[in-house]
Protein backbone atom coordinates (compact mmCIF):
# COMPACT_ATOMS: atom_id res chain seq x y z
CA UNK A 1 0.00 0.00 0.00
CA UNK A 2 2.99 2.52 0.36
CA UNK A 3 4.10 1.30 -2.94
CA UNK A 4 3.91 4.80 -5.48
CA UNK A 5 3.29 2.26 -7.85
CA UNK A 6 0.05 2.04 -6.71
CA UNK A 7 -1.93 4.38 -4.44
CA UNK A 8 -4.66 2.11 -2.53
CA UNK A 9 -6.56 4.85 -0.28
CA UNK A 10 -9.63 4.72 1.90
CA UNK A 11 -12.20 7.64 0.66
CA UNK A 12 -15.27 7.87 2.85
CA UNK A 13 -16.90 4.27 1.91
CA UNK A 14 -14.74 3.03 -0.93
CA UNK A 15 -11.31 1.51 -1.23
CA UNK A 16 -9.54 3.25 -4.29
CA UNK A 17 -6.77 1.32 -5.59
CA UNK A 18 -4.96 4.15 -8.44
CA UNK A 19 -2.46 2.27 -10.79
CA UNK A 20 0.41 4.85 -10.99
CA UNK A 21 3.40 4.12 -12.86
CA UNK A 22 2.91 6.66 -16.00
CA UNK A 23 6.08 5.81 -17.76
CA UNK A 24 5.44 2.16 -18.43
CA UNK A 25 1.59 2.81 -18.98
CA UNK A 26 0.96 1.42 -15.57
CA UNK A 27 2.27 -2.22 -16.75
CA UNK A 28 1.75 -4.61 -13.82
CA UNK A 29 4.78 -5.92 -12.12
CA UNK A 30 5.01 -7.97 -9.01
CA UNK A 31 4.95 -5.60 -6.87
CA UNK A 32 1.87 -4.00 -8.07
CA UNK A 33 0.30 -7.10 -8.22
CA UNK A 34 1.05 -7.76 -4.37
CA UNK A 35 -0.15 -3.98 -3.36
CA UNK A 36 -3.43 -4.82 -5.44
CA UNK A 37 -3.89 -8.11 -3.51
CA UNK A 38 -2.55 -6.47 -0.59
CA UNK A 39 -5.59 -3.88 -0.58
CA UNK A 40 -8.24 -6.07 -1.26
CA UNK A 41 -7.46 -7.97 1.20
CA UNK A 42 -7.32 -5.42 3.89
CA UNK A 43 -10.51 -4.12 2.54
CA UNK A 44 -12.59 -7.29 1.80
CA UNK A 45 -14.02 -7.84 5.98
CA UNK A 46 -13.74 -3.94 7.10
CA UNK A 47 -17.26 -2.81 7.49
CA UNK A 48 -16.44 0.57 6.83
CA UNK A 49 -15.70 -0.25 3.20
CA UNK A 50 -18.76 -1.12 1.00
CA UNK A 51 -16.70 -1.07 -2.46
CA UNK A 52 -13.62 -0.85 -4.27
CA UNK A 53 -12.99 1.47 -7.14
CA UNK A 54 -9.83 0.77 -9.31
CA UNK A 55 -8.38 3.81 -11.69
CA UNK A 56 -5.33 5.32 -13.35
CA UNK A 57 -3.37 8.22 -12.85
CA UNK A 58 -2.47 8.70 -16.54
CA UNK A 59 -4.76 9.94 -18.66
CA UNK A 60 -2.97 8.00 -21.56
CA UNK A 61 -3.63 4.24 -19.97
CA UNK A 62 -5.21 2.44 -17.36
CA UNK A 63 -2.74 -0.20 -18.10
CA UNK A 64 -0.96 -1.85 -20.91
CA UNK A 65 -0.73 -5.37 -18.95
CA UNK A 66 1.99 -7.12 -16.96
CA UNK A 67 5.35 -6.47 -17.22
CA UNK A 68 6.14 -9.08 -19.57
CA UNK A 69 9.78 -7.27 -20.17
CA UNK A 70 10.32 -8.31 -16.92
CA UNK A 71 9.07 -11.68 -17.33
CA UNK A 72 11.39 -11.79 -20.37
CA UNK A 73 14.48 -11.05 -18.57
CA UNK A 74 14.08 -13.91 -15.97
CA UNK A 75 12.88 -16.51 -18.96
CA UNK A 76 16.20 -15.53 -20.55
CA UNK A 77 18.34 -16.18 -17.85
CA UNK A 78 16.81 -19.24 -17.06
CA UNK A 79 14.47 -18.48 -13.91
CA UNK A 80 11.71 -20.23 -14.10
CA UNK A 81 10.28 -20.07 -10.76
CA UNK A 82 10.52 -16.32 -11.02
CA UNK A 83 8.91 -16.53 -14.22
CA UNK A 84 6.10 -19.01 -12.58
CA UNK A 85 5.95 -16.93 -9.36
CA UNK A 86 4.59 -13.78 -11.75
CA UNK A 87 1.99 -15.35 -13.60
CA UNK A 88 0.90 -17.18 -10.23
CA UNK A 89 0.83 -13.93 -8.76
CA UNK A 90 -1.03 -12.34 -11.42
CA UNK A 91 -3.48 -14.56 -11.99
CA UNK A 92 -4.47 -15.29 -7.96
CA UNK A 93 -5.02 -11.35 -8.38
CA UNK A 94 -7.38 -11.99 -11.01
CA UNK A 95 -9.09 -14.91 -9.41
CA UNK A 96 -9.62 -12.75 -6.21
CA UNK A 97 -11.50 -9.90 -8.31
CA UNK A 98 -13.78 -12.33 -9.46
CA UNK A 99 -14.46 -13.81 -6.16
CA UNK A 100 -14.34 -10.15 -4.06
CA UNK A 101 -17.43 -10.10 -2.40
CA UNK A 102 -18.54 -6.40 -2.52
CA UNK A 103 -19.03 -3.79 -5.83
CA UNK A 104 -15.53 -4.02 -7.81
CA UNK A 105 -15.43 -1.32 -9.99
CA UNK A 106 -13.17 -0.53 -12.88
CA UNK A 107 -12.55 2.64 -14.18
CA UNK A 108 -11.36 2.68 -17.50
CA UNK A 109 -10.23 5.71 -19.18
CA UNK A 110 -7.09 4.98 -21.55
CA UNK A 111 -5.20 1.76 -22.87
CA UNK A 112 -6.32 -1.35 -21.46
CA UNK A 113 -4.50 -4.39 -22.44
CA UNK A 114 -3.70 -8.13 -21.50
CA UNK A 115 -2.88 -7.86 -17.91
CA UNK A 116 -5.23 -4.24 -17.43
CA UNK A 117 -8.34 -6.51 -18.53
CA UNK A 118 -7.31 -8.92 -15.98
CA UNK A 119 -7.50 -6.79 -12.88
CA UNK A 120 -10.52 -5.32 -14.92
CA UNK A 121 -13.10 -7.67 -16.35
CA UNK A 122 -13.30 -9.81 -13.92
CA UNK A 123 -15.08 -7.16 -11.72
CA UNK A 124 -18.80 -6.43 -11.39
CA UNK A 125 -18.61 -3.14 -12.71
CA UNK A 126 -16.26 -1.95 -15.63
CA UNK A 127 -16.95 1.48 -17.03
CA UNK A 128 -15.23 2.33 -20.32
CA UNK A 129 -14.70 5.97 -21.28
CA UNK A 130 -14.81 7.19 -24.90
CA UNK A 131 -11.07 7.59 -24.10
CA UNK A 132 -10.70 3.41 -23.68
CA UNK A 133 -8.84 1.19 -26.13
CA UNK A 134 -8.92 -2.08 -25.27
CA UNK A 135 -6.59 -5.18 -26.81
CA UNK A 136 -5.80 -8.96 -26.06
CA UNK A 137 -2.24 -8.50 -28.16
CA UNK A 138 -0.26 -11.26 -26.85
CA UNK A 139 -0.39 -13.04 -30.00
CA UNK A 140 1.91 -10.38 -31.63
CA UNK A 141 4.70 -11.29 -28.81
CA UNK A 142 4.78 -15.34 -28.93
CA UNK A 143 2.03 -15.28 -25.85
CA UNK A 144 -1.45 -16.45 -25.70
CA UNK A 145 -4.31 -14.24 -24.32
CA UNK A 146 -4.04 -15.14 -20.53
CA UNK A 147 -5.62 -13.48 -17.42
CA UNK A 148 -8.51 -15.61 -17.45
CA UNK A 149 -9.03 -14.73 -21.28
CA UNK A 150 -8.80 -18.24 -22.22
CA UNK A 151 -12.54 -18.53 -19.81
CA UNK A 152 -14.15 -15.05 -20.87
CA UNK A 153 -13.26 -14.69 -24.52
CA UNK A 154 -14.74 -17.45 -25.39
CA UNK A 155 -17.75 -16.18 -23.82
CA UNK A 156 -18.44 -13.42 -26.14
CA UNK A 157 -20.88 -13.40 -28.62
CA UNK A 158 -20.03 -16.05 -31.64
CA UNK A 159 -16.59 -16.04 -32.61
CA UNK A 160 -15.61 -12.36 -31.46
CA UNK A 161 -13.74 -13.75 -28.39
CA UNK A 162 -11.56 -15.31 -31.03
CA UNK A 163 -11.41 -12.64 -33.23
CA UNK A 164 -10.08 -10.25 -30.68
CA UNK A 165 -7.87 -12.92 -28.77
CA UNK A 166 -5.94 -13.83 -32.00
CA UNK A 167 -6.09 -10.63 -33.84
CA UNK A 168 -5.20 -8.45 -30.73
CA UNK A 169 -7.86 -5.85 -32.80
CA UNK A 170 -8.19 -3.15 -30.59
CA UNK A 171 -11.39 -1.44 -29.62
CA UNK A 172 -13.05 1.26 -28.18
CA UNK A 173 -14.80 1.30 -24.82
CA UNK A 174 -18.05 1.91 -26.56
CA UNK A 175 -17.01 -1.35 -28.56
CA UNK A 176 -15.72 -3.02 -25.24
CA UNK A 177 -19.45 -2.51 -23.69
CA UNK A 178 -20.89 -3.89 -27.13
CA UNK A 179 -18.33 -7.31 -26.85
CA UNK A 180 -19.25 -7.42 -23.39
CA UNK A 181 -15.93 -6.29 -21.80
CA UNK A 182 -17.23 -3.51 -20.11
CA UNK A 183 -20.77 -3.02 -18.11
CA UNK A 184 -20.81 1.09 -18.80
CA UNK A 185 -20.17 3.68 -21.13
CA UNK A 186 -19.52 6.80 -19.28
CA UNK A 187 -17.78 9.92 -20.77
CA UNK A 188 -14.21 10.69 -19.45
CA UNK A 189 -15.75 14.66 -18.65
CA UNK A 190 -18.03 12.39 -16.13
CA UNK A 191 -15.55 10.25 -14.01
CA UNK A 192 -14.79 12.70 -11.29
CA UNK A 193 -18.45 12.99 -10.37
CA UNK A 194 -18.97 9.40 -10.99
CA UNK A 195 -16.06 8.39 -8.50
CA UNK A 196 -16.69 11.30 -5.99
CA UNK A 197 -20.52 10.22 -5.85
CA UNK A 198 -20.55 5.96 -6.64
CA UNK A 199 -23.74 6.03 -6.14
CA UNK A 200 -25.46 5.19 -9.81
CA UNK A 201 -22.70 4.32 -12.34
CA UNK A 202 -25.92 4.22 -14.48
CA UNK A 203 -26.68 7.72 -13.85
CA UNK A 204 -23.81 8.77 -15.52
CA UNK A 205 -24.26 6.65 -18.44
CA UNK A 206 -24.06 8.11 -21.96
CA UNK A 207 -26.23 7.03 -25.37
CA UNK A 208 -23.83 3.73 -27.10
CA UNK A 209 -22.45 4.51 -29.48
CA UNK A 210 -22.56 1.82 -32.40
CA UNK A 211 -20.68 -1.53 -32.27
CA UNK A 212 -18.07 -1.00 -35.02
CA UNK A 213 -17.47 -4.44 -35.34
CA UNK A 214 -21.29 -5.05 -36.42
CA UNK A 215 -20.89 -4.97 -40.07
CA UNK A 216 -18.34 -7.52 -39.74
CA UNK A 217 -19.99 -9.70 -37.39
CA UNK A 218 -21.01 -12.51 -39.71
CA UNK A 219 -17.81 -12.57 -41.40
CA UNK A 220 -15.70 -13.00 -37.89
CA UNK A 221 -18.27 -16.10 -36.90
CA UNK A 222 -17.48 -17.89 -40.61
CA UNK A 223 -13.91 -17.51 -40.60
CA UNK A 224 -12.93 -17.47 -36.66
CA UNK A 225 -15.22 -20.52 -35.95
CA UNK A 226 -12.78 -22.85 -38.13
CA UNK A 227 -11.12 -25.84 -36.56
CA UNK A 228 -7.40 -24.46 -37.60
CA UNK A 229 -5.76 -21.50 -37.58
CA UNK A 230 -4.53 -22.34 -41.75
CA UNK A 231 -8.63 -22.81 -41.90
CA UNK A 232 -9.17 -19.21 -40.91
CA UNK A 233 -6.45 -18.34 -42.83
CA UNK A 234 -8.63 -19.98 -45.94
CA UNK A 235 -11.51 -18.46 -44.79
CA UNK A 236 -10.25 -15.11 -44.80
CA UNK A 237 -8.20 -14.87 -48.12
CA UNK A 238 -12.21 -16.20 -49.41
CA UNK A 239 -14.07 -13.73 -48.41
CA UNK A 240 -12.09 -11.43 -50.13
CA UNK A 241 -13.22 -7.48 -48.84
CA UNK A 242 -10.87 -4.89 -47.24
CA UNK A 243 -11.47 -5.70 -44.23
CA UNK A 244 -10.70 -9.43 -44.35
CA UNK A 245 -7.42 -8.41 -46.32
CA UNK A 246 -6.49 -6.29 -43.13
CA UNK A 247 -7.56 -9.11 -40.51
CA UNK A 248 -5.35 -11.11 -43.07
CA UNK A 249 -2.15 -8.75 -42.57
CA UNK A 250 -2.94 -8.18 -38.98
CA UNK A 251 -2.87 -11.92 -38.48
CA UNK A 252 0.20 -12.54 -40.69
CA UNK A 253 2.25 -10.34 -38.70
CA UNK A 254 1.89 -12.50 -35.26
CA UNK A 255 3.56 -15.62 -34.05
CA UNK A 256 2.57 -18.47 -36.07
CA UNK A 257 2.79 -20.40 -33.35
CA UNK A 258 0.84 -18.31 -30.54
CA UNK A 259 -1.79 -18.43 -32.76
CA UNK A 260 -2.07 -22.32 -32.96
CA UNK A 261 -1.79 -21.85 -28.96
CA UNK A 262 -3.65 -19.38 -28.00
CA UNK A 263 -6.77 -21.12 -30.12
CA UNK A 264 -5.83 -24.41 -28.94
CA UNK A 265 -6.55 -22.26 -25.14
CA UNK A 266 -9.48 -20.22 -25.54
CA UNK A 267 -11.45 -23.14 -27.17
CA UNK A 268 -10.40 -25.49 -24.15
CA UNK A 269 -11.32 -22.41 -22.15
CA UNK A 270 -14.83 -23.04 -23.04
CA UNK A 271 -15.00 -25.79 -21.28
CA UNK A 272 -13.55 -24.62 -17.70
CA UNK A 273 -14.45 -22.40 -15.27
CA UNK A 274 -12.62 -19.22 -14.58
CA UNK A 275 -10.06 -21.08 -12.12
CA UNK A 276 -9.84 -23.88 -13.93
CA UNK A 277 -8.87 -21.70 -17.15
CA UNK A 278 -6.77 -20.01 -14.89
CA UNK A 279 -4.58 -22.95 -13.39
CA UNK A 280 -4.43 -24.24 -17.35
CA UNK A 281 -3.23 -20.52 -18.42
CA UNK A 282 -0.51 -20.81 -15.94
CA UNK A 283 0.92 -24.21 -17.12
CA UNK A 284 0.30 -23.11 -20.32
CA UNK A 285 3.13 -20.13 -19.70
CA UNK A 286 6.03 -22.84 -18.71
CA UNK A 287 5.54 -24.09 -22.22
CA UNK A 288 5.44 -20.90 -23.76
CA UNK A 289 8.23 -18.79 -22.14
CA UNK A 290 10.37 -21.27 -23.11
CA UNK A 291 9.32 -21.47 -26.55
CA UNK A 292 11.91 -18.58 -29.15
CA UNK A 293 8.92 -16.33 -30.02
CA UNK A 294 8.44 -15.29 -26.80
CA UNK A 295 11.37 -14.02 -25.75
CA UNK A 296 11.29 -12.93 -29.63
CA UNK A 297 7.87 -10.94 -29.45
CA UNK A 298 8.44 -9.27 -26.98
CA UNK A 299 11.85 -7.89 -27.76
CA UNK A 300 10.42 -6.71 -30.86
CA UNK A 301 7.55 -5.11 -29.57
CA UNK A 302 8.35 -3.84 -25.96
CA UNK A 303 12.26 -4.20 -25.95
CA UNK A 304 13.75 -2.97 -29.14
CA UNK A 305 10.39 -1.70 -30.74
CA UNK A 306 11.80 -2.81 -33.93
CA UNK A 307 8.14 -4.07 -34.64
CA UNK A 308 10.37 -6.86 -36.77
CA UNK A 309 9.94 -10.29 -34.94
CA UNK A 310 11.65 -12.75 -36.37
CA UNK A 311 8.91 -15.98 -35.38
CA UNK A 312 10.00 -19.83 -35.21
CA UNK A 313 8.27 -21.21 -37.40
CA UNK A 314 8.01 -18.33 -40.07
CA UNK A 315 4.31 -19.55 -41.55
CA UNK A 316 1.58 -21.28 -39.84
CA UNK A 317 1.76 -23.25 -42.72
CA UNK A 318 4.82 -25.04 -40.67
CA UNK A 319 3.39 -25.16 -36.87
CA UNK A 320 3.31 -28.88 -36.15
CA UNK A 321 0.17 -29.17 -34.52
CA UNK A 322 1.89 -32.06 -32.44
CA UNK A 323 4.08 -29.78 -30.95
CA UNK A 324 0.83 -27.33 -30.12
CA UNK A 325 -0.82 -30.29 -28.56
CA UNK A 326 2.55 -31.06 -26.02
CA UNK A 327 2.51 -27.67 -25.16
CA UNK A 328 -0.99 -27.94 -23.85
CA UNK A 329 -1.33 -31.05 -21.74
C1 LIG B 1 1.63 -7.09 -26.86
C2 LIG B 1 1.49 -7.27 -25.49
C3 LIG B 1 2.05 -6.38 -24.57
C4 LIG B 1 2.74 -5.27 -25.08
C5 LIG B 1 2.88 -5.08 -26.44
C6 LIG B 1 2.32 -5.99 -27.31
C7 LIG B 1 1.93 -6.56 -23.15
C8 LIG B 1 2.57 -5.59 -22.32
C9 LIG B 1 3.27 -4.51 -22.88
C10 LIG B 1 3.97 -3.51 -22.11
C11 LIG B 1 3.79 -2.16 -22.38
C12 LIG B 1 4.50 -1.19 -21.69
C13 LIG B 1 5.45 -1.55 -20.74
C14 LIG B 1 5.65 -2.91 -20.47
C15 LIG B 1 4.92 -3.88 -21.17
O1 LIG B 1 3.32 -4.37 -24.22
O2 LIG B 1 1.29 -7.53 -22.67
O3 LIG B 1 6.55 -3.26 -19.54
O4 LIG B 1 6.18 -0.63 -20.07
O5 LIG B 1 2.50 -5.74 -20.98
O6 LIG B 1 2.45 -5.82 -28.66
O7 LIG B 1 0.81 -8.35 -25.04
Amino acid sequence: MTDASVIAVREGRIGRVTLNRPKALNALDSSMIAAIAEALAAWRDDPAIEAVVIDSASDRAFCAGGDIRAVRAHAMAGETAAVEAFFAEEYALNATIADYPKPYVALIDGICMGGGIGVSVHGRVRVATEAAVFAMPETAIGMFPDIGATYFLPRLPGALGLYLGLTGARVTGADAVHAGLATHFVPRAALPALRDALADVGAHAAPLPPFSLEPHRTAIDRCFSAATVPEIFARLKAENTDWAHATLATLAGHSPSALCFSLAAIRRGAGLDLRAALAAELRLTRAVTQHPDFAEGVRAMVVDKDRQPRWTPPSVDQVDPAAIAAMLD
